[in-house]
Parts: structure tokens; C-alpha cells; sequence
């Protein structure tokens, strides 16, 4: 083999090995930890209470006629009550939330797997992204209301830790920590986890969404893949 030829292969071998690290990266499983590392105190960031009068009827009847609604480039959409969530295929892990603020805590979180949720809902071939759309809003802005929301792509919505949360250490969801229901991505940093999901969206892009930067905190800087 000529010196050219060789050097060419090398070359490739090393992209192959580049591109494999990152894929098998994306899809390797965040590290669980045993029950007796769980924080005693967790704490809260962001929005601890979403407060508004639709919210708060909420939380007053135990979120009894809340449904979680599922739209978007989706076959069948879907409305999911809490009980309804409760039936489909669930994932319990002990997963450690860092946030981008430098502290981080460690919680049991039990919750539908998203790709259970996604399979019954059906994604239609040109859905790439899954939006979550939250009972809060924060800082509004000049072009967009400051409604928390969140994007993930494919390999995060169809990853088996990627859950739908209703329980934290074995208990349902605080108003403080996102009842009724947040997302765990575990692999990312603790703004990813969009908690008082409301509305879930199959969308093929987030360019048209509040910034278009795919997410409330991205909108305002951070990135849109915040890997840990
Ligand atoms: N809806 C909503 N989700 C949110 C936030 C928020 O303000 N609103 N804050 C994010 C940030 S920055 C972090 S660190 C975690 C905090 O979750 P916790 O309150 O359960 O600790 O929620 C994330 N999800
Ligand atoms: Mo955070």
C-alpha cells in the first residue's frame, strides 16, 4: 500500500472512531446511584410555583381533570391523565440533577418513558425534535411571552432514561419540584428538565418557537445541547 493510500485510511479510521464516540456518547446511559446517596434536602430552582388561576385549580382538585395533551407531526394525538400516564411502560432511576449554577443534587425519579408515550402517539417521518410546554412563564421578552418550554432531539426523546416524571423518591411531585409531571433527561444539565410539562409537541423544527433558539434558557444564551 502506497504511504498515501495508508495515511488516507488512518485518516478515516480516526473520523469512524470520532463519530462512534460521539454517537455511542449520545446514547450511553447517564450514571444511577443507590438509595443511599439520594439528598435529604433537594433543591428547588427556577419557577416553584407556576401560580396562575388555571394552575392553582390544579393543585386544589389533585390535578384530577389535568390531561397532558400530545400534538404535533404525530399520528395519533393523544390526552393523557395522570392515570393514564401511570399505565404506560415507566422507568424508575436514582439520577444526580446538576444545574448550569455549579450545585447539584440526587434524586429517585419515576416516571413514563417518553418513547412508550411516542410509540402510541406514532411519529410521523419528519418529526425531529419533541417540544415540552410548561404551566410558567418567566421573564418575558420583547418577541416572546416568557413561557418556559424546552426542546430535546430524537436520540434524547427515544433514550430509555428519558422519562416523564410523576413521582420524586417514591412520592408524587411537589408543586416546587414541577407537578405534575416533568421531564428527566439525565444526560443533560438541570434546565433541560422542563418541569410542569402541559403540552407536548412533535415539531421539525424549533426555529418558530418564542427566540428560536429551542428553549426558554436558550432563548437567553445557554446551548441547546447542554451534555453534562
Ligand atoms: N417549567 C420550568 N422548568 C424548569 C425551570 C423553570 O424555571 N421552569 N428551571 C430549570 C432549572 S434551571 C433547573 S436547575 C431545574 C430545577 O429543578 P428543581 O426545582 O426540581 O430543582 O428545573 C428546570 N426546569
Ligand atoms: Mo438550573
Amino acid at each position: 500500500m502506497s504511504p498515501g493510500v495508508n495515511a488516507t485510511l488512518e485518516h478515516a479510521e480516526g473520523w469512524t472512531q470520532a463519530v462512534q464516540r460521539v454517537l455511542l456518547g449520545r446514547h450511553a446511559l447517564a450514571p444511577e446511584y443507590s438509595a443511599s446517596d439520594i439528598s435529604t434536602s433537594f433543591r428547588a430552582n427556577g419557577t416553584i410555583n407556576p401560580d396562575t388561576a388555571e394552575y392553582n385549580e390544579h393543585v386544589r382538585t389533585g390535578f384530577a381533570d389535568w390531561q397532558l395533551s400530545v400534538s404535533g407531526l404525530v399520528e395519533y394525538p393523544l390526552r393523557l391523565s395522570l392515570a393514564d400516564l401511570r399505565r404506560l411502560p415507566s422507568r424508575t432511576q436514582i439520577t444526580r440533577h446538576d444545574c448550569v449554577e455549579g450545585w447539584s443534587c440526587i434524586a429517585k425519579w419515576s416516571g413514563a418513558r417518553l418513547s412508550a408515550l411516542l410509540q402510541q402517539a406514532h411519529l410521523k417521518p419528519n418529526a425531529r425534535y419533541i417540544a415540552f410546554y410548561c404551566a410558567d412563564s418567566l421573564e418575558p421578552g420583547p418577541d416572546d411571552s416568557g413561557q418556559y418550554y424546552e426542546t430535546i432531539d430524537m436520540i434524547d426523546a427515544l433514550h430509555p432514561q428519558t422519562i416523564l416524571a410523576y413521582d420524586m423518591n417514591g412520592r408524587p411531585l411537589t408543586v416546587r419540584h414541577g407537578a405534575p409531571l416533568r421531564l428527566r433527561v439525565e444526560r443533560q444539565l438541570g434546565y433541560k428538565m422542563a418541569k410542569y410539562v402541559m403540552r407536548i409537541e412533535a415539531i421539525e423544527s424549533f426555529a418558530n418557537l418564542a427566540r428560536g433558539k429551542g428553549g426558554y434558557w436558550e432563548d437567553r444564551g445557554y446551548q441547546w445541547y447542554a451534555g453534562i
